[in-house]
């Protein structure tokens, strides 16, 4: 299903109607994927008011991309942070999906260009749950990918790299013909990494596990925030090198990230996990979620940057 436009599109500094962003067939990014993006979610909280959510992790998790990747960035993170405030609200977006991307431009072709131009745009639009709502409600069913996850020195997994999805798209692509909604990517000695766009969790007990930071996995925003929920709610959170039995012997399975939220694994290449459906920790978990991003919770206000949609 295609996007719902919104009106307007940030363009290197100038909002231009949704249709007329366009670049040349001959951007330097599309054709070797060399760009660095964010997807952030703005939500419509209990009180009416709306609020992005965890803004300057996003940005400077932009910035940091480009910066490992070598590709100049034309502005600093507060000139972005506010395009990004004034992008959802001049498109009167009371909730919305928010992708900032940078790549990049226009000028010579070959992987050696040095001298091209970067281009920013930033585009909001609504996008409901990834994995669908049931997908939410019940858990999904998810396979192991034939492709691994690129070691350390082949991608900079810590930023987010358009190039890096082509490897992602494969996973997913995979999955979904096989029937699946979503792909476990094993790094290349074989330890679970992340899902094709989520880092994923293990409830054991009382303990939550997660691969490691320092492995081939993106610092995900939602992970970082579901380790601050879980420890706050007498959970144990250890990273550490999982193989893909000790996920399919966990007692819950879950994945997350701004798009897919937190959405329950109910089964892994065809071993039920657990019960067979979302799981009490994971649902207590994603309820706590929920009401930070959305509801009343009020006790990670600092994550919160409210702005007003235009009407
Ligand atoms: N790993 C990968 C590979 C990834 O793409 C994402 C986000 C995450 C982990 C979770 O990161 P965070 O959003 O900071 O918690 N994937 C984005 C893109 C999804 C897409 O299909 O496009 C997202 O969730 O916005």
């Amino acid at each position: 299903m295609a996007m719902q436009k919104s009106p307007w599109i940030w363009m290197d500094g100038s909002f231009v109607p949704w249709d007329e962003a366009k670049v040349h067939v001959l951007v330097h990014g599309l054709h070797y994927g060399f760009g660095v993006f964010e997807g952030i979610r703005a939500y419509r909280r209990a009180d009416g008011r709306s609020a992005i959510f965890r803004l300057q992790e996003h940005m400077q998790r932009f910035v940091d991309s480009a910066r490992i990747m070598t590709l100049p960035m034309p502005y600093t993170r507060e000139v972005l942070e506010q395009a990004v405030l004034e992008t959802c609200a001049k498109n009167g977006q009371a909730a919305c999906y928010i992708r900032p991307i940078a790549f990049c431009g226009y000028g010579a072709l070959g992987v050696g260009t040095l001298d091209n131009p970067t281009n920013v745009a930033i585009a909001v639009w609504p996008w409901g749950a990834y994995l669908g709502d049931e997908g939410l409600a019940q858990g999904v069913r998810i396979k192991t990918s034939t492709f691994s996850r690129p070691h350390v020195n082949s991608q900079l997994h810590k930023g987010k790299v358009a190039g890096h999805y082509v490897n992602s798209i494969l996973a997913k692509r995979e999955a979904i013909a096989d029937g699946y909604s979503e792909a476990l990517l094993l790094d290349t000695q074989g330890f679970v990494s992340e899902a094709s766009g989520e880092n994923v969790f293990a409830i054991i007990g009382k303990t939550l596990y997660t691969a490691p930071f320092s492995g081939p996995v993106l610092g995900g925003i939602t992970r970082d925030t579901l380790i601050t929920l879980a420890r706050e709610d007498g959970l144990e959170v250890k990273e550490m090198a999982l193989s893909r039995d000790t996920l399919y012997l966990a007692d819950e399975v879950f994945m997350c990230g701004t798009a897919a939220e937190v959405t329950p694994v109910r089964e892994i290449d065809r071993r039920v996990i657990g019960a067979g459906a979302r799981g009490p920790v994971t649902a207590r978990l994603q309820a706590r979620f929920f009401d930070v991003v959305r509801g009343s919770d009020t006790a990670h206000e600092k994550w919160l940057t409210y702005y007003e949609p235009q009407r």
